[in-house]
């Protein structure tokens, strides 16, 4: 059953008893983040903040924090809650334009505008201001096209507000392009508190122009319904709960000090930096609206989001390997890695093939671990790897691989100033002429103990 709006989705969540309800005040500043981490920790349920402290606005958070809720958000088994969700994502539906939504009962301009009346949270007291941090940023270019992508935005003022576009994502592309064409703003949309399904394909990574509100129709097997903005030519999703418009000025005065902020890697990142802001022309919103955040850090953010994005690097990789490397059987990104360790599984035609396919992965941006495993090592399974790095790796030293310095993207903690970082590959393959076999007693004698050890195990 595909939702059409939040509030349906909530409904569902509580039925499951994947909602928790908090009816007494809490703190937008700390308070909430305080609860949302520990909630991370334990996969505890999705929480309905009732009253936030100097907002009229409940407020959700932790709602796709878990496979479990993912499987809901999308009506599958969670099981195969990745592979059916891929499947299901090829299959586009464009969105779809109609008269008028209920994200456009209410609607505020001018001096009416105020961003101070959301419950902006700070999750952690290092960060550097009140954030939304689950905005879903729609852009329309000429020539690129539509994009949607949630991108974090520290509130400046009543109607300014950061919007962080990194090079590696496609925003920057967008505003760049309006950059180009000389003083021409960008036109910016905002939905808050969407359905699951656009909150999910907000975070699938198709290529750049590629509309990411088709792949919500897809996930949904419904059209998204979109209406006009008020102020600014664009569209937003018709269900939404809140919708933000403005644009971004043009250079060169369009930068403001923005940060620093938890990021999915559990680290701060850089500190303050001048990044893009937006001007609010209007605010539209249903009656009864919901607002939507979510925990930074190791958290929703990296669940909802990495998950998939890494779920589509690894295919994506496959992709690219196999072009050049027919032999390649497998890529798994390893669990924890944040992204940043990928296992590739080879079935060697000749010595030096296993080195080719690590120094291509290797210089991509994407990893700063690459580890080669033979064909009967899964690629996805860590203890297999592990294994695989304990028996077939160090024989010489050609089996460690270290590049001093490599581009690679920005999220990397531990990056120079021109974002290059020192990577390793570990080359945990045989020889090609050396057999190997699982040791296993003789045949005969495990066929005739089998009644006994059938018993051992029908306890
Ligand atoms: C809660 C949350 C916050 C995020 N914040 C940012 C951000 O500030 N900047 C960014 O570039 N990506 C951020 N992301 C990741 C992007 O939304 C995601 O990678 C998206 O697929 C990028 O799409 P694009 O390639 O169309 O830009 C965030 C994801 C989530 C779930
Ligand atoms: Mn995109």
């Amino acid at each position: 059953m595909a939702f059409d709006n939040l509030a349906d989705f909530l409904d569902r969540l509580e039925e499951s008893g994947e909602l928790h309800r908090v009816s007494v005040e809490v703190d937008p500043r700390n308070e909430i983040g305080a609860i949302c981490r520990k909630l991370n920790i334990t996969k505890g349920p999705a929480v309905l903040f009732e009253k936030v402290k100097g907002s009229k606005m409940p407020l959700v958070s932790q709602l796709l924090a878990t496979n479990r809720r993912l499987a809901l958000a999308l009506d599958c088994d969670e099981r195969n809650l990745f592979g059916d969700a891929l499947k299901r994502s090829a299959n586009l539906i464009p969105p779809r334009l109609v008269d008028r939504g209920p994200c456009q009962e209410v609607v505020k301009y001018g001096r009416q505008v105020d961003l101070n009346e959301f419950p902006l949270v700070t999750n952690n007291p290092d960060d550097g201001g009140r954030y939304l941090t689950a905005g879903h940023v729609i852009l329309k270019d000429p020539e690129l096209g539509y994009n949607l992508a949630i991108y974090r935005m520290m509130c400046r003022s009543r109607n300014e507000v950061n919007l962080r576009f990194i090079p590696s994502h496609h925003g920057w592309a967008f505003l760049k392009k309006a950059e180009e064409r000389g003083r021409s703003a960008l036109p910016v949309a905002v939905a808050l508190g969407v359905d699951p399904a656009i909150y999910i394909a907000s975070q699938f990574e198709p290529r750049i122009g590629a509309n990411e509100l088709e792949i919500a129709g897809a996930l949904r097997n419904k059209a998204v319904d979109m209406v006009k903005c008020k102020t600014i030519d664009l569209e937003v999703p018709a269900n939404t709960s809140i919708v933000i418009e403005g644009f971004c000025p043009p250079p060169p005065d369009n930068k403001i000090d923005e940060g620093p902020m938890m990021e999915f890697t559990d680290y701060s990142g850089t500190a303050t930096v001048a990044i893009p802001y937006m001007e609010v022309t209007a605010i539209t919103m249903r009656r009864q609206p919901v607002f939507h955040t979510t925990m930074s850090g190791n958290s929703e953010e990296h669940r909802v989001g990495c998950i998939w994005s890494f779920f589509g690097y690894e295919q994506m990789a496959l992709t690219l390997i196999k072009k050049q490397f027919h032999h390649v059987t497998g890529i798994g990104i390893m669990a924890g890695s944040h992204g940043f360790h990928a296992v590739v599984s080879l079935k060697k035609t000749y010595e030096g093939e296993d080195r080719q396919v690590l120094n291509y992965l290797l210089s991509t941006q994407y990893f700063k671990y690459v580890t080669v495993v033979d064909d009967d090592v899964d690629p996805h399974n860590s203890e297999q790897v592990e294994w695989a790095k304990a028996c077939r790796a160090g024989r010489t030293p050609d089996d460690f691989v270290v590049f001093p310095r490599l581009p690679t993207w920005e999220m990397d903690p531990e990056i120079d100033k021109h974002w290059q970082v020192t990577k390793l590959g570990i080359l945990a393959t045989r020889a090609i002429d050396e057999k190997y076999e699982v040791p296993t007693p003789d045949r005969n004698v495990m066929e005739r103990m089998r009644p006994i050890y059938e018993k051992c195990v029908a306890r």
